[in-house]
């Protein structure tokens, strides 16, 4: 299998970097800002954000976790009564702007499902969504708001995405499956 680095550990460090300027750019502070990774890889990238935000606004951001496999519409083994199991929500939502943040956007039903998660327990005041890579081919109206970098893709191709706390390295490939 071909694999193809897109992004390298500088390269990721920079995308998050410009993401944090402009999560705080767009909503002018981050008073109202939580932000809500969705697991795996999005958990950690929320967190690396919180930390680049902090460290340039010096304000803590709230950061949450949103298992959201039981909410998938295309799982043939879905639960019927979907929970937010695994799921950790330590903030109120309530009137906030939530930011989704996920390592790759593709077809854009696990952000449906994140959002349809999201208002169960909350009704925010808006919801913003941010990934490290588009790679395209999605079949819901969803888009992003802030973009680490946009991959148009085959859908033959895949994205791996290695970040250190659970791959041991930071690095971005594409590779045809
Ligand atoms: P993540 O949980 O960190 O996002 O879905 C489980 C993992 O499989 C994901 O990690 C993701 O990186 C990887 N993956 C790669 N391609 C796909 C895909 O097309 N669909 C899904 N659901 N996961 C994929
Ligand atoms: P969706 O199709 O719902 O947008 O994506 C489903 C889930 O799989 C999301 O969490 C997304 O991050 C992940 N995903 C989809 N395509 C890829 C891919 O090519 N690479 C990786 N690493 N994750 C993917
Ligand atoms: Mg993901």
């Amino acid at each position: 299998m071909d694999a193809k680095e897109i992004l390298d550990e500088k390269a990721i460090s920079r995308a998050l970097t410009r993401l944090a300027h402009e999560v705080i750019e767009r909503n002018e502070g981050v008073d109202s800002v939580v932000l809500v990774g969705i697991k795996t890889r999005g958990i950690y990238l929320a967190n690396r954000l919180a930390a680049r935000i902090k460290s340039i606004e010096k304000k803590e951001v709230a950061v949450g976790e949103l298992d959201i496999t039981n909410y998938r519409d295309d799982l043939k083994d879905k639960m019927l009564d979907p929970t937010l199991l695994g799921s950790i929500l330590p903030m109120s939502i309530e009137s906030k702007t939530v930011i989704l943040v996920d390592d790759v956007l593709f077809t854009g039903r696990t952000i449906r499902a994140a959002m349809d998660a999201l208002m169960d327990v909350g009704r925010p005041q808006r919801i913003q969504l941010a990934v490290l890579i588009d790679r395209g081919h999605r079949e819901l109206p969803i888009r992003p708001d802030y973009i680490g970098k946009n991959v148009p893709t085959s859908k033959e191709e895949a994205i791996a995405v290695q970040l250190s706390e659970v791959d041991g390295s930071d690095k971005v490939t594409i590779e045809s499956k």
